[in-house]
C-alpha cells in the first residue's frame, strides 16, 4: 500500500470546523477482528448471506438460526477490542466543538474506545427485545430454550438491532440528518454506503455545502463525489489524520 498522505487544506478544515459530523460502517471493526457485514461469513455461518438473515422473515421462518447467528455474533463483538481507529475517533471527539458520532455498527466498540456523543442507527447486538411488543428486555428466565421467551408475553426475544425493511430508531434518525445538514466536516469511514438512509448523510452534507472525507482502502458510490479521499484502513489512516490536526 502507497504511503498515505494527509492533504493540509483537509488538515486546515478539520481544525477549523465548527461541526464535525462522523459516520462509521463495519469497516472500522475490521481491525477489531470483527468481519464487516458483506464480507464472507466463516465458519458454520460461510453458507448464509448476511443479507437474508437480518430480516424478520428470516426470523419467523428460523428463530433459532437466526438467534444462534447473533449469538456467535455477539461473543465475537464482546471478545474484540477496539482498534486504533476507534481511539483516533475519540481523541478527535475531544478536540472538535461540537461532534457528531453516528454508527450503523451495533458492536459496542465505539463507546468502549471512549466515543461519547454518539448515535448507535441500527441498533446494538449486546442489548435485546421483544420480537411481538418491541420493548427492550435485559432479564429473563433461561430455560434453555433458543430463542428464550420475552418475560413479559412469552413471545420470542431477538437482539435489539434495525433489520432490514425495518424503521431506523426515529430520534436518532432525526438528529443524523440534523447534524449532516448542519455540519461543515463530514467523515465517511469504513462504510460500503449501500445501505439507506445512513448511505444519503453524507451526499446530505456535500449538497448543504460541508467537505466531505471519505476513509476506506475500497472505493464506494461515495469515492467520486467526495471531497478527500484516504484510501486506507482506519486503524492506519484515523490515528494518521489525528495526529496530524494535533500537531501541524
Ligand atoms: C474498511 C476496512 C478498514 C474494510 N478500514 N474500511 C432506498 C433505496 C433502496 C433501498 C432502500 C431505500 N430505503 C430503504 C431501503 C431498503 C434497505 C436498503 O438500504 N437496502 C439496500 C441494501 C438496497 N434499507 C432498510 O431496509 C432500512 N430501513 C428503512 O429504510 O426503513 C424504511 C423503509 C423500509 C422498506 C422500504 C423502504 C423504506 C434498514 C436498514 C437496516 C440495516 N441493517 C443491517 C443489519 C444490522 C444488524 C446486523 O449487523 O446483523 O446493518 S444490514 C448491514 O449493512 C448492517 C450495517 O450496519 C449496514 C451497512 O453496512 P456497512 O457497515 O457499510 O458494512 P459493509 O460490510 O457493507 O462494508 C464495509 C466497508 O468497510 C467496505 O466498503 C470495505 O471496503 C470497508 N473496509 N476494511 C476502513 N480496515
Amino acid at each position: 500500500m502507497s504511503e498515505i498522505v494527509i492533504p493540509h487544506d483537509l488538515i486546515d478544515a478539520l481544525r477549523g470546523a465548527k461541526s464535525v459530523v462522523v459516520l462509521t460502517g463495519a469497516g472500522v471493526s475490521a481491525e477489531s477482528g470483527v468481519p464487516t457485514f458483506r464480507d464472507a461469513q466463516t465458519g458454520l455461518w460461510a453458507k448464509f448471506d448476511p443479507q437474508e438473515l437480518a430480516t424478520r422473515e428470516a426470523f419467523e421462518r428460523n428463530p433459532k438460526m437466526v438467534w444462534e447467528w447473533y449469538a456467535y455474533r455477539r461473543e465475537l463483538t464482546a471478545r474484540a477490542e477496539p482498534n486504533a481507529g476507534h481511539y483516533a475517533l475519540a481523541e478527535l471527539e475531544g478536540r472538535a466543538s461540537n461532534f457528531t458520532l453516528v454508527t450503523q455498527n451495533i458492536d459496542g466498540l465505539h463507546q468502549r474506545a471512549g466515543s461519547r456523543n454518539m448515535l448507535e442507527l441500527h441498533g446494538n447486538i449486546h442489548r435485546n427485545k421483544c420480537f411481538q411488543e418491541d420493548v427492550r428486555i435485559s432479564r429473563w428466565i433461561d430455560s434453555g430454550e433458543e430463542p428464550p421467551r420475552c418475560p413479559r408475553c412469552n413471545s420470542y426475544l431477538r437482539p435489539d438491532v434495525v433489520w432490514f425493511g425495518e424503521m431506523l430508531p426515529p430520534v436518532e434518525l432525526d438528529e443524523a440528518f440534523r447534524a449532516a445538514v448542519e455540519c461543515d466536516v463530514f467523515l465517511s469511514i469504513g462504510t460500503s454506503g449501500v445501505v439507506e438512509p445512513a448511505a444519503s448523510l453524507p451526499f446530505i452534507a456535500l449538497q448543504k455545502g460541508a467537505i466531505v472525507i471519505e476513509v476506506n482502502p475500497d472505493a464506494t458510490p461515495l469515492s467520486n463525489a467526495a471531497t478527500f479521499r484516504l484510501a486506507g484502513p482506519s486503524g492506519l489512516v484515523m490515528p494518521k489524520l489525528v495526529e496530524a490536526v494535533r500537531h501541524k
